[in-house]
C-alpha cells in the first residue's frame, strides 16, 4: 500500500461536500457533448491516464535574482521534497513522477531514494544535470563556460558531471537525462559563435556515449539568461542541430519561456514532432521572457494551441509519442504546492479542451479553404469549460475535488511549519 502524507478522511470529506455539484455539472458537461457527438467517458478516459512531472526543486519556494522569500513549512531536504511532491500526488492524480536536479537533490544512496519514492506512489522522470553555478569546493569553474567552454578542463568536469547523472539516475528508474546549459557571452566578439558550438558538440557526444540504449537526451535551448549576448543553444534550429548532430536518442526540449516574445511555440511543436525530434516540455507561463510564472497563468490559449498540436501528434503515431512532461515554474509569491495543483490542472485543462477538437472538421475546413471555420473549431474547444470532467476524473482516481481548498482544509502547510528546519524558523531562533 502507498504511504499518503495527507489524512484520507480528510479527502473523503471534502470530496463528499463537493460530490453532488461535480456529479450535476459532469452530468451537463456530458449532455452537450453527447450533442456533438463526444462520449465524456472516453475523453476522461484519456484524461486520467495523463502525467506531468514535478521538478523536486519546484517544491520549495523559488525567488528571483534580487532575492528569494522562504515560507515556513516549506521542504528543506530531498527526502521532505519527495513527501511534498507526494501530496502534490494525492490531491491532484496527474503528477506521479518526480523529476530530480543534481547536485541540489544529492543523496548518498539513491537505491533508497527511489524505494521512498515509490513507497509514495512516485517514481523518477528525467534526470537535470547542473553546470550553469559552481559548487563549493569543485575544481574547475563554469564562470566561462560548461560543455562548450574554452578551458578543457572545465569541459571535462562538466561532462562528468552529466554522466555522474545519469549513473545516479539508472539507480533511480530514470529514462532520460536533460541539459541546460547556460553557456554563451554578454560581448560581442567574446566567443566564436562556431567554437563554441563545436566544443559542445564534442562534449556532449561523450555524454550521448554514456546514455544506456533506453535512455533520451533532451536538449534544452533558451535564446538568453545568464548569458545576455549570446548563448549556445539559443533556439531550436540550434537545438535540433545538435540533436541531429548527437544522433536518434537526443531529443529538443521545449521551455515555454525560453523564447523571444512571440514566436509561435505550437509552431515549433509540430516541426519538432514533424522530424521526431520533440523529446519534451517545461512547462510554465511568462509575459516577458523566462519568467517562469504558474502554467497557464498568463496565456491559457497559447497552453490550448501547443496541446492542440500535440494531440494530432499522438493521432498520427499513437506508439512513437511520448514527449517527458515536466513543470518548471518559480513560486516567489505562492505556497509552491498550491502553485504545483494549480499549474497541473491548467495543463491538464488544456489538454483535455484539446482532445475535444472536431478533427474531421477541421481537416475538411482546412481542404476547403473554409479560413473562419477552421479558426472557429479550435475555438469552439478552448471554450468548454472542462473543469467538471477534469475533476471528476481526479476525485475518480482519489484526489480531491478542489486540490488547494483541500490542501488547505488539510492543514499541512502548518503542520510543516512546527517540524521541518526551515530558513524561516532558523531566522527567528526557533530552532
Ligand atoms: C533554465 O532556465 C532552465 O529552464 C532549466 O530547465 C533549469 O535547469 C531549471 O529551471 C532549474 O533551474
Ligand atoms: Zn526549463
Ligand atoms: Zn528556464
Amino acid at each position: 500500500t502507498i504511504k499518503r502524507p495527507l489524512n484520507e478522511e480528510i479527502i473523503a470529506t471534502h470530496n463528499a461536500k463537493h460530490s453532488a455539484a461535480i456529479d450535476a455539472d459532469y452530468a451537463a458537461l456530458a449532455a452537450k457533448l453527447a450533442r456533438v457527438g463526444i462520449n465524456i467517458d472516453a475523453v476522461k478516459a484519456k484524461v486520467a491516464s495523463f502525467a506531468v512531472a514535478i521538478p523536486s526543486w519546484g517544491t520549495a519556494t523559488g525567488g528571483t535574482r534580487f532575492g528569494r522569500f522562504p515560507i515556513p513549512g516549506e521542504p528543506t531536504n530531498v527526502q521532505e521534497r519527495l513527501t511534498d511532491c507526494a501530496v502534490v500526488q494525492q490531491l491532484c492524480r496527474v503528477t506521479p513522477g518526480v523529476s530530480t536536479h543534481f547536485p541540489w537533490d544529492n543523496t548518498s544512496d539513491p537505491a533508497a531514494m527511489r524505494e521512498e519514492a515509490e513507497s509514495l506512489g512516485l517514481y523518477f522522470d528525467a534526470v537535470n544535470s547542473n553546470t550553469f553555478q559552481d559548487q563549493p569546493g569543485q575544481a574547475e569553474t563554469y564562470k566561462f563556460g560548461s560543455l562548450s567552454a574554452a578551458a578543457k578542463a572545465s569541459r571535462e568536469q562538466a561532462i562528468a558531471h552529466n554522466i555522474d547523472c545519469i549513473e545516479i539516475g539508472k539507480k533511480l528508474g530514470s529514462k532520460a537525462l536533460t541539459v541546460w546549459v547556460g553557456d554563451g557571452t554578454n560581448f560581442p566578439g567574446q566567443q566564436s559563435f562556431r567554437d563554441s558550438f563545436d566544443r559542445y558538440l564534442d562534449s556532449s557526444a561523450a555524454i550521448y556515449a554514456a546514455l544506456p540504449s533506453d535512455w533520451l537526451m533532451l536538449i534544452e535551448h533558451k535564446f538568453f539568461e545568464p548569458a545576455f549576448y549570446s548563448t549556445v543553444i539559443a533556439d531550436w534550429g540550434v537545438n535540433l542541430m545538435a540533436a541531429n548532430a548527437l544522433g536518434a536518442k537526443a531529443r529538443c526540449l521545449v521551455d515555454l519561456g525560453h523564447h523571444a516574445p512571440n514566436v509561435n511555440v505550437e509552431q515549433i511543436v509540430s516541426m519538432l514532432d514533424r522530424v521526431g525530434k520533440l523529446g519534451g516540455f517545461h512547462f510554465n507561463d511568462s509575459k516577458y521572457g523566462d519568467d517562469d510564472l504558474d502554467a497557464g497563468a498568463i496565456n491559457p490559449h497559447r497552453l490550448f494551441l501547443i496541446f492542440n498540436e500535440l494531440v494530432e501528434a499522438e493521432l498520427r503515431a499513437p506508439k512513437e509519442f511520448a514527449p517527458a512532461y515536466m513543470i518548471d515554474e518559480s513560486h516567489n509569491l505562492t505556497d509552491p504546492a498550491e502553485s504545483l495543483l494549480s499549474a497541473a490542472e491548467a495543463i491538464v485543462c488544456a489538454y483535455a479542451r484539446a482532445l475535444l477538437v472536431d478533427r474531421v472538421a477541421l481537416k475538411a475546413h482546412r481542404e476547403s479553404n473554409d479560413v473562419l471555420m477552421a479558426f472557429k473549431t479550435l475555438r469552439a474547444a478552448y471554450n468548454i469549460d472542462v473543469s467538471p470532467l477534469v475533476a471528476k476524473a481526479r476525485v475518480d482516481a482519489g484526489g480531491a475535488a478542489d486540490p488547494v481548498a483541500a490542501l488547505r482544509e488539510s492543514g499541512w502547510r502548518k503542520a510543516k511549519a512546527a517540524e521541518r528546519k526551515s530558513e524561516v524558523n532558523k531566522a527567528a531562533g526557533i530552532i
